[in-house]
């Protein structure tokens, strides 16, 4: 199915708005996450209404289809969705620790180098360090702060030596930090 660009744009603003509902502020729409972070589509869907969002359910599977990054999910039975990761407000996503690749990459900008080579990479705002197992996605994730510099990972070595890493249903390498013993000198940009 082909959309016009002015659904794209409203699948798009919608999305955004979903991300800051199912990640950092459900109160701003006066629903609870539950400990997983879900919440049923039939009470998102009402909630989204009284804020003057008239959003039906299949505007909002395909905003889940079309989310470039898979960045949410319907749980098995269709009737509760939930962001897959990126969360600031507590939830438990419920990921078992994974064997990372032997290398995984972080996107950043020049301007936080001096502090990540002091303190590494650190989780800020989010629940975990976001990494990429691609130098590409890195290097997008980067670019939306400025010119992006890919930052590369021992993420085999920091495994052995005893860091946990969580891959989340859309593909992005969690882990809690990444002290700079870890972190090679920056790649491409
Ligand atoms: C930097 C988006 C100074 C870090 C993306 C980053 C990703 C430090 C920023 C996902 C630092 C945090 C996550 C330190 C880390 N000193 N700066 N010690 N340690 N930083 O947005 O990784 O669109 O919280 O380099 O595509 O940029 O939300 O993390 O620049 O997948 O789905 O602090 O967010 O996905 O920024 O991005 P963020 P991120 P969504």
């Amino acid at each position: 199915m082909r959309w016009s660009k002015r659904q794209l744009a409203g699948q798009r603003e919608l999305s955004k708005f979903l991300s800051y509902v199912l990640r950092h502020h459900p109160e701003a729409i006066g629903v609870t996450l539950a400990s997983d972070g879900s919440v049923e589509v039939e009470t998102l869907l009402a909630a989204l209404r009284r804020h003057g969002r008239l959003v039906d359910r299949a505007e909002l599977e395909q905003v889940v289809a079309t989310s470039d990054k898979r960045r949410f999910a319907f749980s098995a039975d269709g009737t509760k969705i939930r962001a897959n990761q990126g969360h600031s407000v507590d939830v438990a996503l419920g990921l078992s620790p994974t064997l990372p690749p032997k290398l995984l990459f972080h996107g950043t900008v020049e301007r936080f180098l001096p502090s990540i080579r002091a303190q590494g990479l650190i989780k800020g705002q989010r629940h975990h360090v976001h990494l990429s197992e691609s130098q590409e996605v890195a290097k997008t994730v980067g670019s939306r702060r400025g010119r992006a510099i890919v930052l590369e990972i021992d993420a085999e070595r920091m495994s052995k030596a005893g860091y946990e890493f969580y891959r989340s249903d859309n593909g992005v390498w969690l882990t809690d930090r990444v002290p700079p013993d870890f972190i090679g000198l920056p790649l491409a940009d």
